[in-house]
């Protein structure tokens, strides 16, 4: 089903029609995502007014309104995700996606969310952040028996707080999230907030990693720390949509970490405070100026700024490698290595051979090495005036003076204006030689000390 049909046909269809006594009785249809694009801001058809946020390269579910009770259903499935074109991961989600769809409600509305187990294990959802009858909270075994496959629960509860929130499985976990089990919630404020200020584009994404070997298919479940697929929202650069902005305009985005490990977000040209978490809002007196902010394991950050930069602007996780793709892994410093004669030699075992990094690594963003089938190269993406070297947790922040308001479409390339781009130098070339070495390997002060990785070890 294409993304355009669905929100005109099936969602309008299921929140707006009047559904008789017999159909309400029933399970609500499950709406299904079967595109990785993002999908256009899902407008309130019933229920209180809200300003809705757009899921980078995801979707918000409709909803059917029962006797003044917003009604949702997740379905629990094996899906297939495209990360990347031309990759796809075998993992697990809801309705068609990983992540599953974001919910979005307002603040005071009672929900009633039935959960489907089409898993070949149990499974249960924990709403992250959510103020709700201990019974509801999800964690299998603690709270509730958990979602044998094949069967239904019902969560139901008041949204009473405000915020940006998350789900999750509280059952089997590791495996579980690793797969891709996860989505946002949304809760509108119902009323003007004195914390809460209005904005004009509300983004919001999950940090997620998965192990997926190159040319494998299926993420290995059980890996602590080393993921080597950094996405958001299960989608990597350069497949992440760009985030969009008419100048002047209060943006903010919604940050949740379900990863293993922290993650800097970082944006270029404008400084943004954090506004909230989902802890709540952030009172007045604690929000500072910043470019980059932590998200650690299990937080959510809420940040917002003046879109008053035009340009594309780099948005990205400030961990290196974090915006790198599968092949950036496992590969030894070779820089200084004089390879001559040896590529050769190697052809002939190895056809495909080719040296990384015998200058650094950023020959590997042009070069065209033969891939795995179904991975994505280590560093890609191509701009205006080259390969940008990356992958992974990286997006454009486009700002632009004639964007319209509520267009959320990539306005393509920025255009700098004439005289405000680096420029080579065209003077005398420098000629100072290089700095003479002050010492020789293993007699600089010091060195006795220095002490080789142990064999087989690796630093990440
Ligand atoms: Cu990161």
């Amino acid at each position: 089903m294409n993304r355009r049909h669905f929100f005109s046909g099936a969602a309008t269809a299921v929140a707006a029609a009047s559904v008789g006594t017999a159909a309400l009785a029933a399970l609500p249809e499950p709406a299904v995502q079967a595109s990785a694009d993002t999908a256009p801001p899902l407008h309130p058809p019933t229920g209180r007014p809200y300003h809705p946020v757009v899921t980078l390269n995801g979707w918000t579910t409709p909803w059917r309104m029962n006797a003044g009770v917003k009604e949702f259903h997740l379905v629990a499935e094996p899906v297939v995700r495209e990360v990347a074109p031309g990759f796809v991961v075998n993992m697990w989600g809801y309705n068609g996606q990983s992540p599953g769809p974001t919910i979005e409600v307002v603040e005071g509305d009672r929900v009633r969310i039935f959960v489907t187990n089409r898993l070949p294990e149990h499974t249960t959802i924990h709403w992250h952040g959510q103020r709700l009858p201990n019974g509801m909270d999800g964690v299998g075994g603690l709270n509730q028996p958990a979602i044998q496959p094949g069967k239904t629960f019902v969560y139901e509860f008041v949204a009473r707080r405000p915020g940006t929130f998350m789900y999750h499985p509280h059952a089997d976990e590791m495996v579980q999230m690793a797969m891709g089990m996860m989505g946002l919630w949304i809760t509108h404020p119902k009323a003007a907030h004195p914390l809460i200020a209005p904005v004009q584009r509300d983004y919001a994404f999950l940090l997620n990693a998965f192990d997926v070997e190159p040319g494998s298919m299926t993420p290995k479940v059980n890996t602590m720390l080393d993921h080597n697929i950094w996405c958001w929202n299960s989608r990597a650069f350069p497949a992440i949509s760009p985030l969009v902005a008419r100048q002047g305009e209060r943006v903010r985005i919604r940050v949740g970490n379900l990863t293993m490990t922290n993650h800097p977000i970082h944006i270029h040209g404008h400084e943004f405070e954090v506004t909230g978490t989902d802890g709540g809002p952030v009172p007045r007196s604690a929000r500072w100026p910043e470019v980059t902010t932590d998200v650690a394991v299990g937080q959510m950050r809420q940040i917002e700024l003046i879109a008053d930069e035009p340009g594309d602007w780099a948005f990205h996780c400030h961990k290196s490698h974090h915006t790198m793709g599968a092949m950036g892994h496992d590969v030894p410093t070779m820089i200084g290595v004089q390879h001559e004669g040896l590529v050769g030699k190697i052809q002939k075992i190895v056809p495909d051979y080719m040296v990384m990094g015998e200058r650094g690594m950023a020959d590997m963003g042009a070069m065209e090495m033969p891939l795995p089938d179904n991975t994505f190269s280590m560093m890609t993406g191509t701009g205006p005036y080259g390969p940008l070297e990356m992958g992974g947790m990286f997006t454009t922040f486009k700002v632009r003076a004639d964007q319209a308001a509520g267009d959320y479409r990539d306005p393509g390339d920025y255009r700098q204006p004439p005289g405000t781009q680096a420029y080579e130098w065209q003077g005398t070339p420098a000629s100072t030689p290089p700095a003479a070495r002050t010492s020789t390997p293993g007699t600089a002060p010091g060195a006795p000390n220095a002490r080789k990785p142990a064999p087989g070890g690796h630093a990440h």
